[in-house]
């Protein structure tokens, strides 16, 4: 262990591992043109002079680095998780929407500011008589990188949360969630897909969930006035840039790559309020939003403004350029936009088919109000039972997972639309059996213009006997294949709590995050203003108590194996505040900070602040400690907290 604590300064594995691509794309804000000439030459190179992959290449070697970084969201866990791909070893979990007992997110301070920035009052004052200042879960379904020009430029990750409706970010350079944001007016935010072109100025997101207009009580059974709305976030800035009021619900969204058009899946267009009634029609409808007139509304004043966000009405029959309906069979669920820059498939989930539309004919439905709003679809396979999701390899090829059949059919567009054209082919490749019941898929770079057609993975509902019985509540499975020429070979099972929900796999080449902390950090902006006011400077060796009326903040350093405080001393019911700074500065040695009997833990990541506050209500002797494995004198790495008596 010792030998941790020399500092190295910069790995060896960093040194050799270094290209002029990733180094390139390791920093944040550089001019786009070196990030677009980094991201084409090292995937070029990456995916150069072989088309696809076999059994022996996801034999990852202990010790040897995966290809692909693969992003997964965690369904109702709330958190995104980091996997090595092929090897499918999860590397990390990142806490976003749920609360983590190891690092401390939705306890610390720094967590709490991200989760309340904006928070309407609503959630504020609900969760506040409930003894809350944050929600602690989360539904988080859907997460996407951030877009220049088509293909991913490694500065974000954005993510929805259907139980809270929010969407959230988190920085690629530190791995940590960034920012939180409520969504007004729309309920339970499902699909979510960044805009591809030029880049990612907006975020997509869907409601899926019906409520009136203004959801304050005055109706409540009435769902003839109940509304659905469609979100565009500015990516920026994490904010609501403007919303649409659409007809029928929302479920998946994904956008084109000309940076025209977004577009919705609507499984509830009859607006029901129970299963009979949301599965009543043939046919339901992709809404398709017109980004440019929507913005022009905007300009012009075509809106009206809900809780602080600029409306508009593109409901079916406003008669307005902001949305047009393509009528599509039967409750369809996936959206997803092929890398050919043409091709956006539609799953029709009750529907055996998928609905291929062109998006280059969508301009016609805008320009000839007689139009046949089926128009743009050219292609409708009937592929087998329960289409959910469909991946792509960017030759042209689409893989569709079948939740009913367990299978995933991998079938080929052009030949789709020959055979919807009246020739007689079969779009059929080959199908796959999938253990059991997938939902969403995707392949390796699949969802951008790098699309590389090397691996696929299916991200499985279902586990049954496939693993270990443990008790009722079985893991749930993600399988990887390679894509080998017609078919998908089985290279790993990997059992999961719940639930691998949906992933994108990402070339190593685009992600290239910090070791350590930079000090001036805004992760920790406000804890350092407050330390400014109190004399101290947090980027230095500090073991300073300042109290503050029943306010105590305590400052202390923490450097292997030592805190700066080897105690300090509060009165009963004082609300303590300790901030943290980690000033080692090398390479994974991380300190955490847990005050016993309290219920308060943090990780202080290398040169990492972090502080965290409750109430001293119990006096007595507390030990705190730090409890990340940091040094072979960790456990000694520790202090007391006195709490004397109130009327001592
Ligand atoms: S939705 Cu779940 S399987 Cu939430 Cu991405 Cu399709
Ligand atoms: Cu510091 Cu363990
Ligand atoms: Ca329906």
């Amino acid at each position: 262990m010792s030998d941790r604590t020399q500092k190295p300064g910069i790995s060896r594995r960093g040194l050799l591992g270094a290209t002029a691509g990733t180094a390139v794309l390791g920093g944040m804000g550089l001019p786009r043109a070196a990030m677009l000439a980094g991201t084409a030459a090292t995937v070029g190179a990456a995916s150069a002079g072989r088309a696809s992959a076999s059994v022996e290449d996801a034999h990852v070697a202990p010790g040897q680095l995966d290809e692909y970084y693969g992003f997964w969201s965690s369904g109702q866990t709330g958190e995104m998780r980091i996997l090595g791909v092929p090897s499918m070893r999860e590397l990390i979990r990142i806490p976003v929407f749920n609360r983590c007992s190891a690092t401390g997110w939705g306890q610390t301070n720094e967590s709490i500011r991200i989760h309340q920035r904006t928070m309407s009052d609503q959630t504020r004052n609900y969760l506040a008589a409930n003894g809350k200042k944050i929600h602690d879960n989360g539904d988080l379904h859907h997460v996407h990188m951030s877009f220049t020009e088509g293909r991913y430029d490694g500065r974000f990750l954005f993510m929805n949360d259907k139980a809270n409706t929010r969407v959230a970010r988190v920085r690629c350079d530190i791995m940590k969630c960034d920012s939180i944001l409520e969504i007004p007016n729309a309920k339970a935010i499902h699909g979510l897909r960044p805009q591809k072109w030029p880049r990612t100025h907006y975020v997509f997101a869907n409601g899926e969930d019906e409520v009136p207009m203004v959801n304050d009580g005055s109706v409540l059974d009435e769902p003839s006035e109940y509304v659905n709305f469609f979100t565009a976030v500015n990516a920026d800035e994490m904010e609501v840039a403007w919303q649409v009021m659409v007809s029928g619900n929302l479920d998946n969204t994904d956008a084109d790559y000309d940076g025209k058009y977004a577009f919705s899946t609507s499984y509830n267009s009859e607006m029901g309020m129970n299963l009979p009634d949301m599965t009543a029609a043939d046919m339901d409808h992709v809404v398709v939003f017109n980004i440019a007139a929507i913005e022009r509304a905007i300009e012009e004043g075509d809106y009206t403004e809900l809780n602080g966000v600029k409306v508009i009405d593109g409901r079916k029959g406003s008669n307005k350029d902001y949305t047009r309906y393509i009528p599509i069979p039967n409750n369809p669920h996936g959206c997803n936009m092929a890398p050919d820059k043409i091709h956006l498939c539609i799953a029709g989930k009750l529907s055996p088919t998928v609905s291929v539309i062109d998006v280059r004919r969508v301009d016609a439905l805008f320009e000839d109000d007689d139009i046949d709003p089926r128009h743009p679809v050219v292609a409708e396979p009937e592929l087998g039972l329960g289409p959910l999701h469909t991946a792509f390899d960017g030759k042209g090829n689409a893989y569709t997972t079948l939740f009913l059949d367990s299978q995933i059919v991998f079938w080929n567009i052009e030949r789709a639309i020959q055979a919807y054209n009246g020739e007689d082919v079969d779009p059929i490749i080959s199908k796959t059996d999938v253990h059991y019941q997938p939902g969403h898929n995707s392949t390796s770079m699949g969802e951008t213009l790098d699309a590389d057609g090397k691996w696929f993975v299916s991200m499985n509902k279902f586990s049954k006997d496939r693993f270990l019985n443990v008790g009722p509540l079985k893991a749930e499975n993600e399988q990887l294949f390679a894509i080998n020429g017609d078919s998908l070979e089985l290279v790993h099972d990997g059992p999961t709590f719940a639930e691998p929900h949906d992933s994108i796999l990402v070339h190593r080449s685009l992600i290239n995050p910090l070791n350590v902390y930079e000090r001036d950090d805004p992760t920790w902006a406000e804890t350092r203003a407050q330390a400014e006011e109190d004399g101290v400077d947090i980027d230095d060796w500090m073991d300073t108590v300042v109290r503050d009326g029943d306010k105590v903040r305590v400052y202390m350093s923490s450097m292997a194996p030592n805190f700066s405080l080897e105690s300090f001393t509060v009165r009963e019911g004082d609300e303590v505040t300790v901030i943290v700074t980690n000033l080692d500065d090398i390479d994974d040695l991380t300190h955490g900070f847990c005050m016993g009997d309290h219920g308060v833990a943090m990780e202080v990541s290398p040169q990492q602040t972090a502080s965290v506050t409750f109430v001293a209500a119990k006096p007595g002797v507390y030990w705190y400690y730090c409890q990340w494995f940091c040094h072979a004198l960790h456990m000694e790495m520790r202090g007391r907290m006195f709490v004397e008596p109130k009327d001592a």
